[in-house]
């Protein structure tokens, strides 16, 4: 039976706000910190019980509001190998964490033991962590009164990023087992990366340094870390380093900022040298951009789908190379927001596929392909390597020193990828390796094909939930009409493309448009925007 007295005792002092509704979505619970500590006491429970109803195996919850700003807040909890909590479960979280009274919260817990079918005998083991927050000590807290509460065993993570988390809860689930991931501790995860990252870099000279926007977020202490591990294969200037400067996390700066607004952070203006290259993370480092500044200062950002066809074109060249075409198919999955060069680029290339905004969905196709390589143009992006594409790679005799070289190649970018989920540290030694091994630089890197002007508008509308798409968001079915009208509009854009869906983060519905001219493609968007309004 549910452990009442416990779990009774703990949550009344955790009590849920009168006149809130709370929602796991996309991303998880996020919203002002100020009113998420009855949601941490009870995503501590529910995380116990989903670790029961797995027979105990790992699961991790993240204490992260990502890119929002510093007074928010959030958490999502991670499935035994890493990824996202399992969808059906979503709802599960939502009306729990909404039980307005301990009582009520007993009963929808004994209600969802049984839907559910819970084991409640069986151990259950959560791992946490949290970002550089200030209110993320106090969640963790009645997060870990929760875990408590259920009798789950806890473990503390500390401060880290949220990709070290996914890292850890797959590490800890595969110990001893033919499918380790690495050491779960910290030191694990730099070593297996660090380590792979210097096996494909072994040929080089010392490179420029890299200069990293850590977002004044959690990404800086890991990156300093990280940077002890590289030592001079790859020297690491931070910036935006300042995790205890209060108001600073995410202000003018890190991956989102650069992505909206297409601008350098202003606190890298004269920092960044003509020719040198930056990145920036997000607040929980799981996204990321790269830009350089130009010999005429011109600021060129290099974003998730400049990535996705760096990394897809590099890798489809190394399976062939090995020679292990016919076995390995490698593809890549974008979402309708992925520039239309960059998606014409990559078709000439290998398959590329369309799907719907979210990394879950992102990350369930590309683990259709052997090797998928998936991207938001946000900068959130992984690669994903099959079981049996793994195995191939274990078992494959290569037949001349080339194929030999691409194997091991191969081999060492399944260990440098963090496949649990898009990982800006990871993501950003893959981009060097690609880069060294290309000799580009930035410039050529930007040049592998020429975005398409583009333009993004929120608009507010009376109510988003009208908007239904289909075709991974590219086609409104409701409401009705309205897309022939779009159509209609689009047809006079020369390359125009036009797409729009209801906002799964904000209360608002998004239009997108590109053109061949920035000034059409402007244009285009506020028109299809006229039209939703
Ligand atoms: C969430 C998603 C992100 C997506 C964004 C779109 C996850 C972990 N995050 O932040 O992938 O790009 O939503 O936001 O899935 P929107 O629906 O407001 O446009
Ligand atoms: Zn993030």
């Amino acid at each position: 039976a549910l452990p009442t007295e416990s779990i009774r005792a703990l949550s009344d002092l955790h009590p849920k706000p009168a006149q809130i509704r709370f929602q796991y979505g996309t991303a998880g619970f996020r919203t002002l910190a100020s009113v998420l500590d009855s949601v941490l006491f009870r995503v501590g429970v529910i995380a116990g019980l989903r670790s029961k109803r797995l027979d105990g195996k790992t699961i991790g919850v993240m204490v992260t509001a990502s890119h929002n700003p510093e007074q928010d807040n959030g958490v999502k909890l991670v499935d035994p190998r890493g990824e996202m909590l399992d969808t059906s479960w979503e709802i599960y979280a939502t009306a729990l964490s909404n039980a307005q009274t301990t009582d009520d919260f007993i009963l929808e817990l004994d209600k969802f033991v049984q839907t559910a079918k819970i084991d409640l005998s069986k151990p259950a083991r959560v791992v946490y962590a949290r970002d550089t927050r200030p209110s993320g000590a106090s969640l963790v807290a009645a997060l870990e009164d929760g875990i408590k509460s259920i009798g789950a065993e806890g473990r503390n993570a500390g401060v880290t990023t949220t990709p070290i988390l996914h890292y850890l809860v797959r590490a800890i689930n595969t110990k001893g087992t033919k499918e380790s991931y690495g050491d779960d501790s910290e030191d694990g995860y730099f070593l297996k990366l660090s380590n792979a990252y210097k096996k494909l870099v072994s040929a080089r000279q010392t490179p420029q340094p890299l200069m990293i926007d850590c977002a004044n977020g959690v990404g800086a202490p890991i990156a300093a870390k990280l940077a002890e591990y590289l030592g001079g294969s790859l020297p690491l200037v931070l910036e935006n380093a300042s995790i205890t400067t209060p108001g600073a996390l995410n202000n003018a700066c890190g991956a989102d900022y650069v992505k909206t607004t297409q601008k350098l952070p202003p606190s890298l203006a004269g920092r960044l040298r003509p020719g040198q290259r930056g990145c920036s993370l997000d607040g929980d480092a799981d996204r990321l951009m790269y830009f350089y500044i130009d010999e005429r200062s011109q600021f060129h950002m290099l974003d998730g789908d400049k990535i996705a066809a760096l990394v897809a074109a590099f890798i489809v060249e190394l399976v062939k190379t090995s020679g292990l075409d016919s076995q390995i198919k490698v593809g890549v999955v974008q979402t309708a927001y992925a520039n239309g060069a960059s998606t014409k680029y990559l078709s000439e290339r290998l398959p590329v596929r369309c799907v719907q905004t979210g990394v879950k969905h992102l990350h369930h196709a590309a683990e259709h392909f052997n090797i998928g390589v998936y991207f938001e143009a946000n900068g959130h992006g992984t690669v994903l390597f099959s079981q049996a594409t793994q195995e191939t790679l274990d078992t494959y005799e290569p037949s001349t020193p080339a194929q030999s070289t691409a194997l091991e190649h191969l081999r060492n970018l399944n260990q440098l990828i963090n496949q649990t989920v898009g990982d800006a540290l990871s993501d950003m030694l893959l981009v060097e390796v690609v880069l060294a091994h290309k000799a580009y630089s930035g410039i050529e890197w930007d040049s592998l094909y020429v975005d398409l002007p583009n333009r993004l508008v929120k608009v507010v509308v009376a109510d988003r939930n009208q908007f239904k798409t289909e075709d991974a968001e590219r086609q409104l079915v409701s409401p009705a009409g309205l897309q022939q009208r779009i159509n209609d509009l689009i047809r006079r854009y020369d390359g125009g493309r036009s797409f729009v869906r209801p906002s799964g983060t904000e209360d608002v519905v998004r239009v997108y448009a590109e053109a061949s001219i920035k000034a059409q493609a402007d244009e285009l968007a506020f028109r299809v925007a006229g039209l939703v309004y």
